[in-house]
């Protein structure tokens, strides 16, 4: 775990989204940036004229990490209110209407991760999609504090998107501070590690391990046609990346565990909280990380410290981190 401690000094290099970046949405392999598909190829939810540049992305918002903007594309996140214990949001679309189609990733048209914003009680939920284009789950917001929701889907005739707004769930809760960077940790009864680094601006493998009680988990289950689903978010904005893993439950090459590989990349050095989602005994299981990562051959001269790293000592908070 010192490899990535000795990389704390590195800034959080919010600037550097622009350089390097084009993690938007799902990276798995060499990652095409997003196709310059028109945003209207689609047919029923677009009106005819009158939307003039709303869904024109300019350049800048093809090298965004995802999940940081509310709007994009024409499309817009709006949280509509609920009952409580109830999330509801639609998305409308660049006509202004709310949007009813949507393409089946990863088992579901819809999926909604939530995060309070100092990275504690993640959530990976789907909601149920109403005629009327409003999706609506009991709420996956834990209690009291500024959470942020991202939606993570892709229009029928338009390119995957994650959007992202913050939710407000009154009351006081302190933040907590983000666990250590640490390459193992507990969840449920599992212990799960982490092999390899992310490093900015390049593809790099990273290898997650489960096992139970000192044995390798053997059989995981596939949860949404993957052994693992990984999630990273970027302190300090939140910036959102979803990694799916290498190889397909039952393609004859892919083990059921223990290992699960991703390929990830992350938009720049900075400290990240990694999610990983997992299937085991007709459960699903989120094992958390703290990486930090940074490029060694890249000076970070005149960078600030960060005044938000992590402190390296006590492992505390990490089993059971806040996704109950
Ligand atoms: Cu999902």
């Amino acid at each position: 775990m010192n490899t990535t401690t000795k990389l704390s000094g590195f800034a959080l290099g919010l600037a550097a989204v622009f350089g390097a970046a084009y993690g938007v949405g799902h990276l798995a392999g060499p990652v095409a940036p997003p196709a310059a598909t028109p945003h209207d190829t689609t047919d029923g939810d677009h009106g005819d004229g009158g939307h003039g540049d709303a869904g024109h992305a300019t350049a800048a918002t093809d090298h965004l990490p995802g999940g940081l903007l509310v709007s994009d594309r024409g499309y817009t996140l709006q949280p509509v209110s609920a009952p409580a214990g109830e999330f509801a949001f639609r998305i409308t679309g660049p006509d202004g209407r709310p949007v009813t189609r949507y393409d089946v990733a990863h088992d579901k048209r819809m999926h909604l991760i939530v995060a309070r914003r100092d990275l504690s009680g993640f959530r990976h939920v789907h909601p149920e999609l109403a005629p009327d284009g409003t999706w609506r789950v009991a709420s996956p917001l834990a209690g009291a504090g500024t959470w942020r929701a991202f939606a993570d889907f892709t229009p029928t005739g338009g390119v995957p998107l994650t959007l992202g707004v913050d939710v407000t769930v009154p009351g006081t809760l302190a933040d907590r501070p983000l666990p250590a960077p640490a390459t193992s940790t507990t969840v449920d009864g599992y212990t799960v590690t982490l092999g390899g680094t992310p490093q900015p601006g390049r593809t790099s493998q990273l290898t997650l391990t489960v096992s139970r009680d000192g044995r390798p988990v053997t059989d995981l289950q596939p949860y949404l046609g993957a052994y693992g689903h990984l999630v990273a978010l970027r302190q300090g904005d939140l910036a959102y990346l979803h990694v799916h893993p290498e190889g397909t439950p039952g393609d004859g090459r892919t083990a059921a565990g223990p290992a699960v590989t991703f390929s990830a990349e992350v938009p720049s050095a900075g400290t990240y909280r990694l999610y990983l989602d997992f299937r085991h005994g007709d459960a699903v299981h989120t094992a958390e990380f703290t990486v930090v990562t940074g490029d060694p051959g890249t000076p970070a001269t005149g960078a600030p410290a960060p005044t938000t790293t992590p402190t390296p000592e006590a492992d505390h908070g990490t089993p059971g981190h806040g996704h109950n």
